[in-house]
C-alpha cells in the first residue's frame, strides 16, 4: 500500500546536502513554527525518518520541508528535518532552501533581493544576490549570538585535557582551537574527528549546566567544532563541525559559523564591521559578520550574525512510500552498534 508520496529539491549549500520538499509535508497544527515543530515531532516523525534515514537517505542528510508563510509579513516557511531530529534553526539549510525557493519559482518576494523566513527559532531576514536564474548567494541575519562559557577545561582522555569556549549561534557548539593537545583538524580524519566529536559531545554534558539564559529549553550540547589551519590562504579561520552522533557537516555551518561570530567578537578578536571567512572540512566557506550588538535581558553581551554563503541544485526526487516495505520507515546504522560488542542492536 503506498502511504504517501513526496517530492523534492535536491542541492547543497557549500558542499551539505539540502533535500527540500515541496509536495507531500503534513499540514501542521500551531500559531507559530515552534508549536508546528512540536506538533511534526509528535505525530509526524516518520516523514523525517524516510526521508533522511537510509536507504531514502544517509547518515549526513540533512533537509527541511517548504509550507506557505505563517506570518503576514514573511514569505514563506521552512521546517528542518536532520538524521538525528528537528533542529530550531539551520544555517546552511536556510540558506539552499531560500536559493532552491527563488530559483523554482516558489515565491516571488514582495521586496526584490530581500526574503523573510519562519523558522522555528522565529523569524529570519535574509538578502539575496542574482544573476539570471541563478541565485548567487544569500546572507541572512540570525538569532542572537553568544559566548556563554570561556575558557573551560576538561579532560578528554583521547587528547589529554583540553581548553575550549561554548558559544551559542542557534545551537550550542563547544569551540576547540588549536593547544598543545590538539594540534588542529588537520591532522585528524574526518572519522577520527566524528568518533570524538561525538564522545566530547557527551563529556560535556555530563560536566557542565549548557543552558540558554532566555530560554531554558534550549540545553545541552548536540554539536562540536574542531577548528584548524585553512586550506585558503584567504580563509580566517576552519571548522569541522559535528552534529548529533553521525552527521560531518560539509560546510562550515551556518549555526556554528554564528558561535564562532559570537566568541571571536566577544574575545575582542573580531571588529563590528569586519567580516570572518570561515572555511569547512571540503575547501568551502561562509561569510560571518556581526549585523548588531546587543545585550540579552539576563546582561550577557550577544551580537546578532549574519551569515552568507551559496547553494546549488542538483535534481529532483520523489518517494512513494509504502509502509509494507520492511525499514519502511528507515535505520540508521548507528542504532546497530551493539554488534561491536557482539551483542544484538
Ligand atoms: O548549518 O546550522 C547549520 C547546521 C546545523 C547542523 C548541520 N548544519
Amino acid at each position: 500500500m503506498t502511504r504517501h508520496a513526496f517530492t523534492c529539491i535536491e542541492g547543497h549549500t557549500e558542499g551539505m546536502p539540502v533535500r527540500m520538499v515541496i509536495s507531500g509535508a503534513p499540514q501542521l497544527r500551531g500559531a507559530t513554527m515552534s508549536e508546528r515543530r512540536e506538533h511534526f515531532m509528535a505525530e509526524h516523525d516518520w516523514v523525517r525518518r524516510t526521508l533522511m534515514l537510509e536507504p531514502r537517505g544517509h547518515s549526513h542528510m540533512s533537509g527541511t520541508l517548504f509550507y506557505p508563510p505563517v506570518r503576514d509579513d514573511s514569505d514563506f516557511s521552512l521546517l528542518f528535518i536532520e538524521t538525528s531530529g528537528c533542529l530550531p534553526m539551520c544555517g546552511h539549510a536556510t540558506l539552499g532552501s531560500i536559493t532552491f525557493a527563488l530559483e523554482a519559482g516558489l515565491i516571488s518576494p514582495r521586496t526584490a533581493g530581500r526574503v523573510v523566513v519562519d523558522v522555528p527559532a522565529g523569524q529570519i531576514h535574509a538578502s539575496y544576490c542574482q544573476k539570471g536564474a541563478k541565485v548567487t548567494s544569500v546572507r541572512f541575519t540570525n538569532v542572537p549570538g553568544f559566548l556563554l562559557h570561556r575558557d573551560v577545561e576538561l579532560d578528554f582522555p583521547p587528547l589529554g585535557r583540553l581548553r575550549f569556549d561554548i558559544a551559542y549561534g542557534g545551537n550550542f557548539y563547544p569551540i576547540i582551537e588549536v593547544q598543545d593537545n590538539y594540534p588542529g583538524c588537520e591532522h585528524f580524519t574526518p572519522q577520527q574527528l566524528l568518533e570524538w566529536g561525538c564522545e566530547f559531545q557527551a563529556l560535556v554534558n555530563r560536566e557542565l549546566d549548557v543552558v540558554h539564559p532566555e530560554n531554558p529549553s534550549i540545553r545541552g550540547v548536540k554539536h562540536c567544532m574542531w577548528t584548524g589551519k585553512p586550506l585558503s590562504s584567504d580563509s580566517d579561520g576552519r571548522a569541522v563541525v559535528i552534529a548529533g552522533t553521525s552527521l560531518i557537516d560539509r560546510s562550515p555551518c551556518g549555526t556554528g559559523s554564528s558561535a564562532r561570530v559570537a566568541q571571536r567578537f566577544a574575545r575582542g578578536l573580531l571588529a563590528a564591521d569586519g567580516a570572518y571567512r570561515h572555511e569547512s572540512l571540503i575547501g568551502s566557506y561562509f561569510v560571518g559578520r556581526v549585523e548588531q550588538q546587543l545585550r540579552l535581558e539576563t546582561g550577557l553581551d550577544a551580537v546578532r550574525p549574519s551569515i552568507e554563503g551559496r547553494a546549488w541544485i542538483t535534481g529532483r526526487s520523489s518517494f512513494d512510500i509504502d509502509d509494507t516495505q520492511p525499514w519502511w520507515d528507515g535505520f540508521a546504522l548507528q542504532d546497530y552498534s551493539a554488534i561491536a560488542q557482539g551483542q544484538e542492536a
